[in-house]
């Protein structure tokens, strides 16, 4: 078959280092981009057969997030623009795998147990981020399209929500929205000016936020959707990505794991400010109060105010509708307790990975969704949508209730329900913000964070790490969470758990207790009893 003498062609081009093993991990391949333009290539061609056997398009997005800049990734985006299903993530690691004279063999081994029809159309969307190193790794994934006959739609410089939001507008024939770059900010600035309209007294000053780009591609995208937002937002843009370094001392991680703001970025007292991660998926909130003190606002405190104003606005609109809250480990303690037993919404914990989250946000007619680094979004149920639609369309309804029902379907369309994504993320926010009338200091005081830690661990082979009850438990090695439940008991409100990295080679350590003191204490001897 002619194809595949191309694929072998071209895989020459882009050879395997003999012996390199990668896996596809939480967040797909992540690693030094020297090493990775094979792995490229091999996933150009899998998201082609994929596209063949879902007869749908599929996503390709080459970025590694808040990793270096020194380092790249790839990760692939299924029909709904969802993650890639977990069976076709063994196929990854598979393909990636094989050493250059085995990759047709591995090929038509997916192609076999797939039972792949290859004469099926294929189509590939791809984008990547602003990475010294993406352009030619995602040429390397065209090239990979290209050599199994597929077609591919290039979307150059997006950030990875973007490209999420592309495909599923592809596969659902615009019904989601229009799949262009300017159509997903035109929806989603759209629904924001009109959640704005519902903002009464909101003054110049209270419509400013301060954001750092963590001079990634983010910040290109603000920049290009500011013209849409027709002034109810004032954006300050810091680390840009005209100076300094992506990700370096910037940027959501940074700003979460490090517990200060980042540099680059000028802070007054009480000004909202926000930092996105490396590819725009992340978002965390920040302000310094009057004496210098740094205050972060994360996913858990997101979603924390997203739930409150979904539910008040659910009992407005007299819907009966069931929402939940879904965490993972990271979750600060004083986050869950106020959801369950102030707010009274259901909360679940998941395991680490946005997949994870979202699968068990699918569960309930408004799953919300946030990892305490602040990647989360919003999903609503078919059925939710359609009773919230019917209602903001009644005429007969009274004033407060048709208020409800039409915040609630322009909260649904500023809304990326594919993925986390912190321009949508920050529009949502900024609008609930500005409806309720809140200052971020009003919004931080919700609840009060318990002190926390965490810290990164190098061991010989964190996989000997296993872990249960959503990662909050070691049941392996014999023995850890014994030590660690000890050492847990010598503090006050205390809680500890430890897990192997799914995207970096460490074991991380969580620690959270009464002060912050005990919380670094904690953290420390914890990460002894790894060793
Ligand atoms: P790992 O390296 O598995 O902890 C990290 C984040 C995840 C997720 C992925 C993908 C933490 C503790 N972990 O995963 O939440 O965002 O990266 O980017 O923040
Ligand atoms: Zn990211």
């Amino acid at each position: 078959m002619s194809e595949f003498q191309e694929v072998s062609k071209q895989s020459g081009v882009h050879p395997k280092p003999a012996g390199l093993v990668l896996q596809y991990g939480t967040a797909g391949f992540r690693t030094n981009a020297k090493l990775l333009d094979h792995i490229m290539f091999r996933m150009g061609l899998l998201a082609t057969l994929r596209s063949k056997t879902t007869k749908a398009t599929i996503g390709v997005m080459v970025t590694a997030s808040h990793n270096p800049e020194e380092d790249n990734g790839v990760k692939l985006v299924d029909p709904m623009g969802e993650m890639v299903s977990p069976t076709w993530e063994v196929y990854a690691t598979q393909l990636a795998n094989a050493e250059q004279e085995d990759l047709l063999a591995a090929l038509k081994d997916i192609i076999e147990k797939e039972a792949v029809n290859m004469s099926q159309e294929a189509k590939v969307f791809v984008g990547k981020d602003t990475r010294g190193s993406s352009a030619r790794l995602s040429q390397a994934v065209l090239d990979g399209v290209s050599a199994l006959g597929g077609h591919s739609k290039d979307y150059g410089l997006v950030t990875t929500p973007q490209l999420h939001y592309m495909v599923c507008c592809q596969n659902t024939q615009g019904k989601y929205g229009e799949a262009t770059v300017e159509g997903y900010y035109k929806k989603l600035c759209q629904a924001f000016i009109k959640l704005s309209k519902n903002a009464s007294n909101c003054t110049d000053d209270q419509k400013h936020l301060s954001v750092d780009g963590a001079n990634g591609i983010g910040a290109l995208k603000v920049r290009e959707m500011e013209s849409h937002l027709k002034k109810e937002l004032h954006i300050s843009l810091f680390n840009d990505g005209s100076e300094g370094k992506l990700n370096h001392q910037c940027g959501a991680d940074f700003v979460k794991v490090q517990q200060k703001p980042p540099t680059g970025m000028e802070i007054n007292p009480g000004e909202r400010c926000c930092s996105f991660d490396g590819d725009a998926d992340r978002i965390v909130y920040y302000y310094s109060d009057s004496e210098g003190t740094f205050h972060l606002l994360d996913g858990d405190k997101v979603a924390t105010l997203i739930s409150t104003f979904l539910k008040e606005l659910l009992t407005s609109a007299g819907l009966d509708l069931k929402i939940a809250v879904v965490q993972t480990a990271y979750a600060n303690g004083s986050s869950t307790n106020y959801l369950e037993n102030t707010m009274k919404v259901i909360v679940r914990c998941t395991k680490t990975g946005v997949k994870h989250l979202h699968h068990a946000a699918q569960e309930f007619d408004i799953g919300v969704y946030f990892e305490a680094n602040g990647h989360g979004t919003v999903l609503f149920s078919k059925a939710a949508e359609e009773k919230i639609q019917q209602l903001a369309e009644n005429s007969s309804l009274i004033d407060e209730k048709k208020r409800a029902a039409l915040l609630l379907q322009n909260t649904i369309n500023v809304i990326n329900q594919t993925v986390g994504d912190a321009i949508s993320d920050m529009l949502l926010i900024e609008a609930i913000l500005a409806i309720k009338g809140m200052t971020i200091h009003q919004w931080d005081a919700i609840y009060t964070d318990l002190p926390n830690r965490q810290l990164k661990v190098k061991v010989s082979d964190r996989k000997v790490i296993d872990t249960t009850d959503a990662e909050r438990r070691a049941v392996s090695p014999a023995g850890l969470q014994e030590a660690i439940d000890t050492l847990v008991k010598k503090y006050r409100k205390a809680r500890s758990f430890v897990r192997p990295s799914g995207t970096e080679d460490v074991v991380r350590v969580y620690a959270e207790a009464e002060t912050q003191d005990s919380a670094d204490d904690l953290a420390h001897e914890v990460s002894l009893a790894v060793y």
